[in-house]
């Protein structure tokens, strides 16, 4: 389907909650960079800078009670999945206020109550765990959703093969969304694998691949849609591949600059997810005063998530034995 239909289908409103949702997820993760590289965040942070219209076209079709199962790049799964940018913050900040009480971080962040099943530091280990709850749901006849993403780096693990497998052949409700970012660390994905097509593989599964525009969200939410509604209406999987690219390095202190060229990081720029939707508003009539509302708006949704998160108490010492084997 061409842009211009797409752009045609979708309203105003909420063409203008994606952009701004796209920017929020690329705020939030400049934001971290910079609280990162200054020393105040502990831990360890793989940025989503780039991606960011993949979990928002997706995560924008579910409803709370839908699950999403994340990766170690996931701190924009969890915003698009609806968890407060405060709530995320205060998790890497090791605040008390956060989704795991401070005590899971950047790759073991929980938050159930908005059906985030976490971020995972184990590179392929969320595709069975998400089948897994694909198959509670379809058991307890539940009308939930399950969204699973990973990246190209989790395709060629045997994780993957057998629960995609098991997905199609119990027909799931599950949609298993592939973020290929054409490298895993600083393996190209071409380096790693004979058949680059990860939605052609849908086909030896006997399951539905799709391939999508990972930058353009409206693109991505459109492919989603259909999946996720075939998957309520006990249609089984769907395997999504979305092209895409992190403008970043693996993680941050990995400068991302040895294993590819600065051409091919400029290319990739052009199709920047976040001046692709603002794009589209202007395309679609909205006026840059309202749009430089919607931006003020996201950015004021930041600083209140930074000063949320700060200002937030560290968990008790009392506390220190608690959720530990
Ligand atoms: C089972 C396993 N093997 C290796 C690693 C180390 N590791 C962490 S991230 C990563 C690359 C993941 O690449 P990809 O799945 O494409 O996701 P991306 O980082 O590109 O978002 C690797 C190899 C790991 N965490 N888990
Ligand atoms: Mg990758």
């Amino acid at each position: 389907m061409s842009e211009r239909v797409l752009a045609e289908q979708i309203s105003q409103e909420l063409l203008l909650a994606y952009y701004k949702k796209v920017l929020e997820l690329r705020l939030f993760e400049l934001k971290v960079q910079e609280l990162y590289r200054n020393g105040r965040l502990p831990g360890f942070v793989h940025l989503y800078v780039g991606e960011e219209a993949v979990a928002v076209g997706v995560c924008s079709n579910l409803q709370t009670a839908d699950l999403v199962f994340s990766t170690h790049r996931g701190h924009g799964h969890a915003l698009a999945k609806g968890v407060p940018a405060g709530v995320v913050l205060a998790e890497l900040w090791g605040k008390a206020t956060g989704s795991s009480g401070g005590r899971g971080g950047s790759m073991h962040m929980y938050a159930p109550e908005y059906g985030f099943m976490g971020t995972n530091g184990i590179v392929g280990a969320p595709i069975p765990l998400a089948t897994g709850a694909a198959l509670s749901a379809k058991v307890r006849k539940h009308s939930q959703v399950v969204v699973c993403f990973f990246g190209d780096g989790a395709v060629n693990s045997g994780s993957f093969h057998e629960a995609v497998n098991l997905g199609s052949v119990w027909d799931l409700p599950v949609v298993y969304v592939c973020e290929n970012n054409l490298y895993a660390t600083e393996m190209a994905f071409v380096r790693a694998t004979k058949n680059t097509s990860v939605a052609s593989r849908a086909a030896a599964y006997g399951m539905l691949g799709v391939e999508v525009d990972g930058q353009d969200v409206v693109a991505v939410h459109e492919v989603a849609q259909a999946a996720i509604q075939r998957a309520r209406g006990d249609g089984g999987p769907t395997l999504i591949e979305c092209k895409t690219y992190r403008y970043v390095g693996h993680h941050e202190g990995d400068p991302g600059t040895d294993y590819r060229t600065r051409e091919e990081v400029q290319q990739w720029k052009k199709q920047d997810p976040v001046k692709l939707a603002r794009q589209r508003l202007l395309d679609s009539g909205m006026d840059e005063n309202k749009l430089q509302t919607a931006d003020q708006q996201v950015e004021q949704l930041i600083d209140d998530a930074v000063e949320f998160a700060e200002k937030s108490p560290e968990p008790s010492a009392a506390s220190v034995t608690e959720h530990v084997f």
